[in-house]
C-alpha cells in the first residue's frame, strides 16, 4: 500500500513537471501541483488547461506571442475570427460558444455584461495589471474593469494612398461624395460595421456618432446608399491587404489596420510606403477593445494566465509593435521601436488636437435603431 501510494506521488510529480497536468479541461481548484515562475507572479501548472479558445478581431495578435505562451505553459491557443462586435455579442448569445476569451469594445463589454455573458475578473491571478495606464482603466463602460482589461485602443479614419492623393485627405467627402468618389469606384471600401460606418456619416453631417435623431439618421442612410454603386465593398477583414497591394487607393479604417498596410504584417504580406491615415477635420470615434472570460468559459483560470502573459510589457510591446494599434499598457510604450513612435507622430495616433474631435461609441440602450440603419443600407 505504501509503495503504491509513492509511486502515486511520484507520477504526479512527474506529470506537474512536464505540464502534464493540463490533458483535458481544467483541474478544479486546489489540486496540488506544480508552479511556473511568470514575470511577477506564480501559476499553479496543475490547473491549466491544454487548449485555450480565443475569440478575437483578425489580425489582431502576433502569433509569435501564442508560440511563446505554448511553450512556456503547454496550453495551445486557439484562435477563431469575427469583424464586428455584433457578430461576436451573436455568437456568444446563442451559447455554447466554447470560447473561453473575447475581445469586445468599449459598448460591446457594455452588452456582455448587462446580459450575463461575461465573468467577473479574479484580479488576484493578474498581478501584470500593473503595467496598464490607470488613466485607461475604470471607465464607463465598465466601472472598476469588473469584467473586462484594456487590449488596445485606436481610432477610426481615412486610410490613403498618398501616390492617387497627392495632396492629402481632410473630409469624410472623400469617401461620401458621389462625385468624389466617382473616379475611384471600385477601389475603396468602408467598414462593415453597423456603428463605424454609420459614424462617417454622421461626423459629415455635423452631428454626433451617437445621434438618435431620425431625422439625421435618415440622412445619414442616404449617404450611405448614395455611396454604394461606387463602393468596392463593405470590408472589415483584409482592408490592411487591399491597400498595400494596391487594390484600394482609400478605404474607412482603423488605425492598426492602416498601420499594418503601411508597414506589412510580420510574415503575412509586404507594407506599402505610400499609405497614410487621417482623421477628418469633421472628426472620428475612438474605441477601446478589451479582453473578458465568457460566463461559460470552460477553462476560466488558464484564461487568466494569457491575460496576464499578454500584460507583460515586453509582450504587450511586441504585439503593438506587431499589429500597430495602441497600448494601454503603460510600462509598454517605452519598449517600442522609433519606427512606430515615428508612425504615431505621423497620425497613426491621436495627438492633442485630433483628440478633440473624437468620440466614443455609447451603448443604445433598447435602441435598434443603428441596426435599422445598417439593415436598411445593406438591403438597399
Ligand atoms: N483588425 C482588428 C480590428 C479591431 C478593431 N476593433 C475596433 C472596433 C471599434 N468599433
Amino acid at each position: 500500500m505504501l509503495r503504491r501510494s509513492l509511486w502515486i506521488v511520484i507520477l504526479a510529480l512527474l506529470l506537474a513537471a512536464c505540464g502534464g497536468g493540463n490533458t483535458g479541461g481544467e483541474q478544479s481548484a486546489g489540486t496540488p501541483g506544480g508552479t511556473a515562475a511568470t514575470a511577477s507572479g506564480e501559476v499553479d501548472t496543475s490547473k491549466l488547461s491544454a487548449e485555450l479558445y480565443f475569440y478575437n478581431w483578425s489580425d489582431y495578435i502576433d502569433p509569435a506571442l501564442l508560440e511563446a505562451f505554448e511553450t512556456e505553459y503547454g496550453v495551445k491557443v486557439i484562435v477563431d475570427t469575427f469583424d464586428s462586435n455584433e457578430d461576436m455579442i451573436a455568437k456568444v448569445r446563442a451559447g455554447n460558444s466554447g470560447y473561453d476569451l473575447v475581445v469586445p469594445s468599449d459598448y460591446a463589454v457594455s452588452i456582455l455584461a448587462t446580459e450575463g455573458l461575461v465573468a467577473p475578473l479574479d484580479k488576484a491571478l493578474l498581478p501584470n495589471l500593473t503595467h496598464l495606464d490607470s488613466g485607461l482603466l475604470d471607465q464607463l463602460f465598465d466601472k472598476s474593469n469588473t469584467y473586462s482589461l484594456p487590449y488596445m485602443y485606436g481610432i477610426t479614419g481615412i486610410a490613403y494612398n498618398a501616390k492617387e492623393f497627392p495632396n492629402g485627405i481632410d473630409s469624410w467627402s472623400a469617401l461620401l461624395d458621389p462625385a468624389q468618389v466617382e473616379p475611384f469606384t471600385g477601389r475603396f471600401s468602408m467598414l462593415d460595421d453597423e456603428r463605424e460606418t454609420p459614424a462617417a456619416a454622421l461626423k459629415l453631417l455635423g452631428s454626433s456618432l451617437n445621434e438618435e435623431d431620425p431625422a439625421i439618421l435618415k440622412q445619414a442612410e442616404e449617404l450611405l446608399i448614395a455611396q454604394k454603386p461606387f463602393l468596392a465593398a463593405y470590408n472589415s477583414s483584409d482592408v490592411n491587404r487591399k491597400l498595400a497591394s494596391g487594390e484600394y487607393v482609400l478605404a474607412h479604417a482603423w488605425s492598426g489596420m492602416a498601420m499594418q498596410a503601411r508597414n506589412g504584417l510580420g510574415d503575412e504580406f509586404a507594407g506599402n510606403p505610400d499609405i497614410r491615415f487621417v482623421i477628418p477635420k469633421e472628426g472620428g470615434m475612438i474605441w477601446m477593445d478589451n479582453i473578458a472570460i465568457l460566463k461559460d468559459s470552460p477553462n476560466a483560470y488558464t484564461a487568466h494566465v494569457f491575460m496576464d502573459f499578454l500584460m507583460r510589457p515586453e509582450n504587450a510591446a511586441q504585439n503593438t509593435e506587431y499589429i500597430g494599434y495602441l497600448t494601454p499598457n503603460k510600462d509598454a510604450v517605452p519598449l517600442l521601436s522609433q519606427e512606430v513612435k515615428d508612425l504615431y507622430a505621423e497620425g497613426f495616433a491621436p495627438d492633442v488636437t485630433v483628440r478633440e474631435r473624437l468620440e466614443w461609441a455609447q451603448r443604445m440602450q433598447g435602441s435598434t435603431a443603428f441596426t435599422d440603419l445598417w439593415t436598411a443600407v445593406k438591403g438597399e
